[in-house]
């Protein structure tokens, strides 16, 4: 497409579409002008890839994830349709502002984090490979809540992405499933028919998603709930106002609001409502299209895979045997066969309190055949297996991840130690029954997201340098090492660098009003705000260096910036206090004359993908600290370490295998290991300890406690110390000074800054490993047994 050309289809749209003319547009406007005129050239592409997987009789990849963190579409789109110089140079033309379009888009911010952005993130890798997928999930009105701060404290704001109009996706009323809950079951033989006692529908929405270089499109899925029967005229003629609109809200519902809790399980009946709504929808709408096509349900786990994204989907298990069974005739043994070999599960987390159980009596009497069903279903398994040591129902409840693990054929971990850590803790016992069910697929990033799109300065040096191949085959930045010893190629991976946190910090200056020096080590702690993740190791670690300068200001300390980013669950209290004290330490410390030179605490509000996308290239060190054991991967030290920052941290999720393969001389590596993590919490008073053998982490703890950073109200953060000096579940205290250690190394590392290039830009050259392709390439092979399909010709640039 050539410039002239996109300038004619953007005006096109912009009359015809918008409705506007050239010279009342405004951002809006062009923005979703812009978005149409590139929509119209992945839909051909798209229409493409959907014909080939039809006519090849190509198996389908479902991905039923109750979380897309897509973030922002327009840039991706326009990079991977290679139509970058054309819409620049057109708006040029059109005088109008490129970025300031970007910028105009809302994320769609339907997910958490890590696990919902994994999906993103998987999304385009299928799509680049040519993978034939689809993503199933929900179409939130209201995603991921947004932050705010009043007076430090988070406060949170509806989101609402679709107040505007959505450019990406395609209504599809056709798609229109009618989904029940509650009532009554009639067992007839084997089979029985169920009576819901409420229906409403599920409506698709397609969002395409297409790969690099237009070589392929998948579609996105999802959901929306609406009212089977619609507005209630008999009520409102009667005058009841207010009821006659009551089932079209009841319905909607279901797909109002993202739960904003991460790795927190809710147990309230409208989750467990939306994940039947979501995986139901599905798998009716897969049994459809398979049955359009092949005539033998046998065949349904050689034409396709359906992977649940963790256990929120894990009623796929009784409803595609349900499916089978009650209304297709099939044995119930066979039809769990059929469904095991056709379903597989991601576990992310093995935190206890993450681990989704049902009440029989909320399951029953809403979902009452599929309560029987997993009785049958528990029962066959423990017959198989000769043994009635595990099982899905216990004390009541029934247990997701035990239920997913019994209707799976393939159970993944998302790194190499979250992996060996289920088969030796929560899924000992199943693992031991099907050894060869759990499989490792260390968790990815998209290269062209995260590394081509967000950092442009870097990703000209990369091309530069060693061609453009990386982009879709990241391990080719190998050979960037020989460039390393290139004083040249270090010094413009320096002044790339350089550049990035000029950019980061004029725009602090100019959103925050906080003044940072660019020289300084930006120091990023970027995630879902969790006692796991310990953002309060960090805060300690800046407290008692904050302290040490105030003692000695003139001592020519290495400048930092400490920048921390994420939201806290609502009603995650010590969270939010964590939250609370990031601002009040940011604010003492940033209006101290003595130190404010050398330490500067940022805390931007709304952490969310487009921010991270601002952040990451701009971050000399990338704060990677859970407590061992605890993060079952991280994928945001997988971007930072692409993006050149080092990073310190623990021995935990998919930091371990970073580490390998940076090296370790290019990784801070501090803290206890998994096991020792064990250990220690063994240990009464491990923290006292801890506390009394360090005389730094004594004094940040007693500045806290004393109110330095809250002297209108001494007391606010005594939750927080006495949890730190009595509890500290998460060992906070016993890997803080091996922390303070690394964080000393890392002063001297910088103060060498030709060093700290080079280590910098060996993260880069072999973080190649790290993208969601390869993650894609081995659920295609050890999980789905899929196979790529042909794909489309490249888009022209
Ligand atoms: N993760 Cl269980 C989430 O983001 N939300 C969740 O509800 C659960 C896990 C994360 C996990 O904490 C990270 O370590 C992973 O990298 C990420 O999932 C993707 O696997």
């Amino acid at each position: 497409m050539t410039p002239a050309q996109m300038k004619d289809a953007i005006l096109h749209h912009l009359v015809y579409t918008l409705g506007k003319d050239a010279a009342h547009a405004q951002t809006y406007d062009w923005r979703m002008a812009l978005s149409f005129a590139v929509r119209d050239k992945i839909v051909d592409r798209w229409f493409e890839a959907t014909r080939r997987t039809y006519a090849g009789q190509h198996k389908r990849v479902y991905y039923l994830s109750m979380e897309f963190l897509i973030g922002r579409l327009l840039k991706d789109a326009i990079i991977n349709m290679r139509l970058e110089e054309a819409a620049i140079d057109a708006l040029q033309e059109l005088k109008v502002d490129y970025q300031a379009i970007l910028e105009d888009e809302p994320d769609a911010a339907l997910g958490n984090g890590g696990l919902g952005r994994l999906a993103a993130c998987f999304m385009e890798s299928m799509s680049t490979i040519g993978c034939p997928a689809m993503g199933y999930g929900i179409r939130y009105e209201n995603g991921l809540f947004r932050q705010r701060f009043e007076n430090g404290r988070q406060v949170e704001e509806p989101e609402d992405w679709l107040s505007q109009r959505h450019a990406w996706e395609f209504e599809r009323p056709e798609v229109s499933i009618d989904i029940g809950f509650g009532g009554h079951v009639q067992e007839i033989g084997k089979r029985a028919n169920w009576y819901p006692s409420e229906m409403l529908i599920a409506m698709g929405h397609d969002t395409p998603i297409i790969g690099w270089r237009g070589r392929w499109g998948n579609t996105l899925r999802l959901w929306e709930a609406r009212p089977m029967h619609g507005f209630d005229l008999q009520r409102f003629n009667r005058g009841d106002y207010a009821a006659a609109a009551e089932p079209e809200a009841l319905a909607r519902t279901l797909s109002r609001v993202l739960y904003p809790d991460d790795t927190t399980e809710q147990g309230k009946e409208l989750r467990l409502k939306q994940e039947f709504f979501f995986t139901s929808a599905s798998l009716r709408d897969i049994l459809r299209r398979f049955e359009s096509e092949y005539d033998d349900l046998r065949l349904l786990p050689k034409k396709a895979a359906i992977q649940m994204n963790d256990t929120h989907p894990a009623i796929a298990g009784p409803e595609l045997v349900r499916l089978l069974v009650d209304e297709r005739g099939i044995d119930f043994e066979e039809a769990v066969g059929i469904a095991r070999n056709t379903l597989s599960y991601t576990n992310h987390t093995l935190l206890p309190e993450a681990l989704e159980r049902w009440d029989e009596g909320l399951m029953g009497r809403l979902l009452p055949r599929h309560l029987q069903l997993i009785f049958r279903i528990n029962e066959l398994h423990m017959k198989d297996v000769g043994t009635r040591k595990v099982t899905a129902v216990d004390d009541g409840h029934v247990k997701m991840g035990e239920l997913s693990f019994i209707m799976a054929h393939r159970v993944n971990g998302v790194s190499a130690l979250h992996t060996e850590l289920m088969k030796s803790t929560v899924f000992k016992d199943l693992h031991e029954l099907h050894p060869n069910r759990i499989v490792n697929e260390t968790n990815g990033v998209t290269p062209r997201r995260w590394l081509l799109s967000c950092n442009p300065r870097l990703s000209t040096l990369i091309t530069d340098a060693i061609g453009d191949d990386w982009v879709d085959d990241l391990e080719q930045l190998e050979k960037l090492e020989p460039h390393i010893d290139d004083a040249a190629f270090l010094e413009s991976y320096a002044a790339a660098k350089r550049q990035n946190k000029n950019d980061l910090a004029n725009w602090i200056a100019e959103k925050l009003e906080v003044g940072i020096d660019p020289e300084a080590i930006f120091d990023v702690q970027i995630k879902r705000i969790h006692e796991y993740k310990r953002q309060h190791l960090n805060l300690l670690e800046t407290i008692a260096h904050w302290l040490e300068i105030r003692d000695n200001p003139n001592q020519g300390w290495v400048p930092r910036v400490k920048i921390f980013g994420g939201k806290a669950a609502p009603g995650y209290v010590f969270a939010k206090e964590i939250v609370r004290l990031t601002n009040d330490v940011a604010k003492v410390l940033n209006s101290d004359p003595l130190t404010s030179r050398y330490l500067k605490v940022v805390y931007p509000p709304n952490y969310n993908v487009s921010l991270a996308e601002k952040l990451i290239p701009a971050s000399d060190l990338s704060e990677q600290i859970s407590t061992a054991g605890k993060e079952a991967s991280g994928t945001g030290n997988m971007k930072f370490a692409l993006n050149g920052a080092l990073t310190i941290g623990t021995l935990d999720g998919a930091n371990v295998e970073i580490r390998e393969h940076v090296k370790p001389e290019n990784f801070f590596l501090f803290g206890m290991t998994a096991d020792e993590v064990m250990e220690r919490r063994r240990i009464g008073g491990h923290a006292g300890q801890a506390i009394a053998a360090d005389p730094r982490l004594a004094r940040a703890i007693e500045a806290i406690r004393a109110g330095r950073f809250s002297p209108d109200d001494p007391g606010r953060y005594h939750g927080i110390v006495d949890n730190l000096v009595h509890h500290d579940y998460f060992v906070v205290c016993s890997d803080f000074t091996d922390y303070w250690r690394a964080q000393r190394e890392v002063d001297t590392a910088f103060a060498a800054p030709k060093d700290w290039a080079r280590m910098a830009a060996f993260n880069t050259a072999r973080s190649g490993w790290f993208s969601s392709d390869r993650t894609i390439r081995g659920y295609m092979a050890d999980v789905w047994h899929a196979e790529a399909a042909p794909t489309v010709e490249d888009a022209a640039g």
